[in-house]
């Protein structure tokens, strides 16, 4: 990575915030950030690294891409790659494969609401661990079924790219219906041919390096991408809470479900079986964010009329009489 690559950090970061501040601040708008100190009583942050991991598990095989391979000979495979695309170990079942790799960590306070628990073990895939070596990553894509993330970085660093959910990368071309992303085919190419473009444009991406016991929320809808910028561990898990709730289900009922929805086998019925389950579990909560969600649209349209019939330098009038 060249050095210009990493120098721009504007993201907000936080220490120690309530989870009403986070709520108000970023879950609500819909904005990223950058959370400090919230994972310090991890074991993992304490205890995971290669040696520990290949003690623990060596031998278990993992989903590195297209296929499985065993945590011990993945490292091997890490310590000889040259491409300029690592596999990259990604895996949804790790804590049901290892069981204390799920005690090893907790999900940090802000994000305890998880919608989708309605569901048991019918719930779509939203745990991984990742583990990659510099140069390894993620291309530009927004998460699945319109879910919130967290990531939360165990060794290692990884560099953040981030746009809003209106903002289509340079260099990214989604299909019309989302279902399909056609982009560079290395992270570094994206770096090479597209990064110098985002230095004028008005809506700057959000970056940031996340190192070892940080954590970024990715906030529903927003496109990002990551690279590891030396050998890394960390967890993510996507959720739904009552702020992104109706736009998941949005999202789930679509015409074409069946090739958008991900991490489940029954992606058709996922939204029936998904709101029944919520309404069985928090009754009157739909109609209720319904209702919240219309209150506040109307909302919007007041001041953005509001807007349009004021100066907004002088605070007056622009009627004239
Ligand atoms: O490579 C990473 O750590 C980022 C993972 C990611 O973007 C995702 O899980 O959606």
């Amino acid at each position: 990575m060249k050095p210009e690559w990493l120098e721009r950090d504007n993201v907000v970061r936080k220490r120690g915030i309530s989870i009403q501040e986070f709520v108000l601040n970023f879950e609500e708008p819909n904005k990223p950030v950058l959370l400090e100190g919230c994972i310090d009583n991890w074991g993992a942050l304490r205890n995971w690294d290669r040696d520990y991991l290949v003690r623990l598990c060596g031998d278990v095989r993992f989903s590195v891409g297209p296929v499985e391979m065993k945590l011990r000979d993945y490292f091997g495979y890490s310590d000889q790659v040259r491409e300029e695309r690592p596999l990259y170990l990604f895996d949804p079942k790790f804590a049901e494969k290892v069981p204390k790799l799920g005690d090893e960590y907790e999900v940090p306070v802000y994000f305890r609401e998880d919608l989708f628990g309605v569901l048991g073990n019918e719930r779509p895939d939203y745990r991984w661990i990742i583990i990659g070596p510099a140069g390894s990553g993620s291309s530009f894509h927004v998460d699945p079924n319109s879910t919130s993330a967290w990531n939360a970085v165990i060794k290692g660093s990884k560099k953040w790219v981030l746009f809003p959910p209106d903002v289509i990368p340079p260099g990214v071309h989604p299909s019309p219906d989302g279902a399909e992303v056609a982009s560079p085919v290395s992270i570094i190419e994206w770096f090479m041919n597209f990064y110098g473009a985002t230095k004028d444009w008005k809506k700057k991406p959000i970056e940031c390096i996340c190192k070892a016991g940080e954590v970024i929320f990715v906030p529903s809808g927003w496109w990002h991408l990551v690279i590891n910028l030396e050998e890394s561990i960390a967890i993510t898990q996507n959720y739904v809470s009552r702020r992104n709730l109706l736009s998941v289900l949005d999202f789930l009922k679509r015409p074409n479900a069946s090739t958008l929805v991900s991490g489940t086998r029954d992606r058709v019925n996922l939204h029936d079986n998904f709101k029944n389950a919520i309404e069985a579990s928090f009754p009157g909560e739909i109609d209720e964010l319904t209702r919240k969600e219309e209150e506040r649209k109307i909302q919007q349209r007041k001041l953005s009329f509001w807007d349009s019939v004021t100066d907004a330098n002088v605070g007056a009038f622009k009627f004239s009489f």
